[in-house]
């Protein structure tokens, strides 16, 4: 099993106050990057315009700053170090890109890299991001509701489920084996818990269009989940019958369910899930029921969350 335990945290409690970027000097300096990705031939962050707030956001809890939402990351198509993506999916190539929408639906899309970002108007939604490992941060995200999506597609009577399937190409990503998962990697959510109006596509953070270390172009957000829900960089999105399977639930079975909600009460296997690290804090907090999300809780009125974990 690859999924590291939370004794292995390194960048999250090390990271030093002048490490931290503001608004301001992330702002500057993505536009050097921008000149050199330019170069180099290789999209780089852009900025999002016409982005309205949300009231989907936390509280009066801080922000992560972006460095360490760009330098500790979990893609283990580049790398099974929190260092590794940040380093290995520079040059990533992100355009062209299709995304391809289909299964039970009535009306099958495809959106190229330029449509992916006029599916349905943007929002900056700050959410809370639980990491199964007990980690956790908070992401000023830019994207929509991954409802607006389903809606336009028209899903049939039939369609039960989503399956999500990222990116591959064994040229510019590590191996399956490199890797120690399934590739591409997959993941699903029942139909309802996918139109329930805090699942998000995310396009962007800070702003700006999505590192690529982050999932760039298009990744899916599911707050109230373990972090490994959130799969990155989609290229296909299709409406099923039947439960789809999920890279963690097929590399570690009793590790890994298909639910995967954040609930401090149901430990993993080898480690406690009752409280996490918020990046760049010191004191270790609890974690709460549905990762605080407590409004999704409908969703799962009759179910064991135990067995189904
Ligand atoms: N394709 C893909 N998506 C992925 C992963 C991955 O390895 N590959 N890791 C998951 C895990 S375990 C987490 S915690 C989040 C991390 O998202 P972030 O790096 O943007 O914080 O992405 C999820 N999505
Ligand atoms: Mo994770």
């Amino acid at each position: 099993m690859l999924i590291r335990k939370p004794a292995d945290l390194r960048y999250s409690d090390v990271t030093p106050q002048p490490l931290y970027v503001n608004r301001r000097s992330f702002l500057a300096g993505s536009v050097a990057l921008g000149a050199f990705g330019a170069l180099a031939g290789t999209a780089r962050s852009a900025k999002l315009e016409d982005v309205k707030k949300s009231p989907y956001n936390v509280g009066d809890e801080k922000v992560t700053p972006l460095e360490a939402i760009t330098h500790y990351n979990n893609y283990y198509e580049f790398g099974t170090d929190k260092e590794d993506p940040a380093k290995n999916a520079q040059n990533f190539r992100t355009s062209p890109w299709t995304l391809k929408v289909e299964g039970e639906v009535a009306k099958p899309m495809t959106f190229d890299h330029d449509a992916l970002f006029k599916i349905a108007p943007l929002e900056e939604r700050i959410y809370r991001h639980r990491c199964v490992e007990a980690w956790s941060i908070v992401v000023p995200w830019i994207g929509f509701p991954l409802s607006a999506l389903l809606k336009q597609v028209e899903p049939t009577s039939k369609a039960k489920y989503v399956a999500f399937e990222s990116y591959y190409d064994s040229k510019q990503m590590l191996s399956e084996r490199a890797a120690g998962i399934q590739l591409p990697y997959v993941e699903g959510l029942r139909l309802d818990e996918a139109m329930h109006p805090l699942a998000l596509m995310a396009v962007g953070l800070y702003d700006e269009t999505l590192p690529n270390q982050d999932g760039a172009p298009i990744r899916l957000v599911v707050p109230w989940k373990y972090g490994f829900k959130s799969a990155k960089s989609l290229v296909k999105i299709r409406l099923v019958a039947k439960q789809p399977p999920t890279t963690w639930n097929i590399s570690g079975p009793n590790e890994y369910g298909f639910y995967s909600n954040v609930n401090p009460q149901v430990d993993h296997p080898r480690w406690s899930q009752a409280k996490e690290r918020r990046l760049g804090e010191l004191f270790k907090r609890n974690t709460l029921m549905f990762n605080g999300y407590s409004e999704v809780a409908s969703l799962y009125t009759g179910m064991d969350l135990r067995k189904n974990f």
